[in-house]
């Protein structure tokens, strides 16, 4: 069970956050609006919520999932692949120490983002990606073998990140789209299948026995209710536009 999240407000450089999509420019004021519904559905779930200020100087630093990794026994400090984003970790520290957890660091010439990172258990499923290089995963390896935790390598050929496609809502149910639905790493999981045109809606995000949903995919919400979860719907469509995804805008312990 998690108990506490930390989130980002976006600033109002947001919307000069990288890019692949082409769904025109993030709207500042719907992000913030959007942001704190986010916030209100973690609370829903029974979190306590910390939200950290804006920082002007990191228009993606609202996607806070991506510079820290928090698992029952530490924290890790990744360390981000482009360089508007690498800085995003200084200051992450005092932000961890919430925790009360050891902090372990990733470094040159390892890059790593944790929205490359799935955890299962005591398994941690680890993409490479265009963000997340083999040195990464081999760092993040040893130190979470130290704490009793394995770690899969999970090669990517499309997406963003490993969460991009797939997303874990415990009792082995994955949550899986497009290239995802044949990785010979993720045999064995029951895989909830999302349709091609519902992409997006593989990051969804399991909170204590319900579902964070983005709004507007209701084949995959209605899959996710019929699997026996009560799911919550968030409207995160000025996140999309920054390929930004439900599980990148908190971390949750
Ligand atoms: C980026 O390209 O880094 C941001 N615009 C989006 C990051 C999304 N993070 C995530 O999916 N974990």
């Amino acid at each position: 069970m998690f108990t506490k999240a930390i989130v980002k407000t976006p600033c109002t450089n947001f919307i000069k956050g990288i890019t692949s999509a082409s769904l025109g420019e993030p709207d500042h004021r719907l992000a913030l609006k959007q942001h704190k519904a986010y916030v209100k559905a973690l609370e829903q779930c029974g979190l306590d919520v910390i939200v950290l200020d804006p920082d002007e100087n990191f228009p993606d630093s609202v996607f806070i999932e991506d510079v820290c990794l928090i698992t029952p026994e530490c924290a890790v400090i990744t360390n981000p692949g482009p360089a508007s984003r690498r800085d995003e970790i200084l200051g992450i520290d005092s932000v961890i120490s919430e925790t009360g957890l050891p902090v372990e660091k990733i470094t040159d010439p390892a890059t790593l983002e944790a929205g490359d990172i799935m955890m299962a258990g005591k398994r941690y499923y680890v993409g490479i990606s265009q963000r997340t290089n083999p040195e990464g995963a081999y760092q993040l390896e040893s130190i979470l073998k130290k704490y009793g935790y394995s770690v899969i390598q999970v090669p990517l050929e499309s997406v963003l990140h490993l969460k991009t496609g797939i997303s874990y809502l415990e009792n082995n149910n994955l949550l899986a789209c497009g290239e995802f639905l044949t990785k010979p790493q993720l045999e064995g999981f029951n895989i909830l299948e999302v349709e091609a045109d519902e992409s997006y809606a593989a990051n969804s995000v399991w909170i204590n026995g319900k579902v964070l949903v983005p709004e507007g995919f209701s084949k995959t919400a209605m899959m996710i209710e019929n699997a026996g979860y009560e799911v919550i719907e968030v409207d995160v469509s000025e996140f999309r536009k920054l390929d930004g995804g439900l599980s990148c805008l908190s971390l949750r312990f």
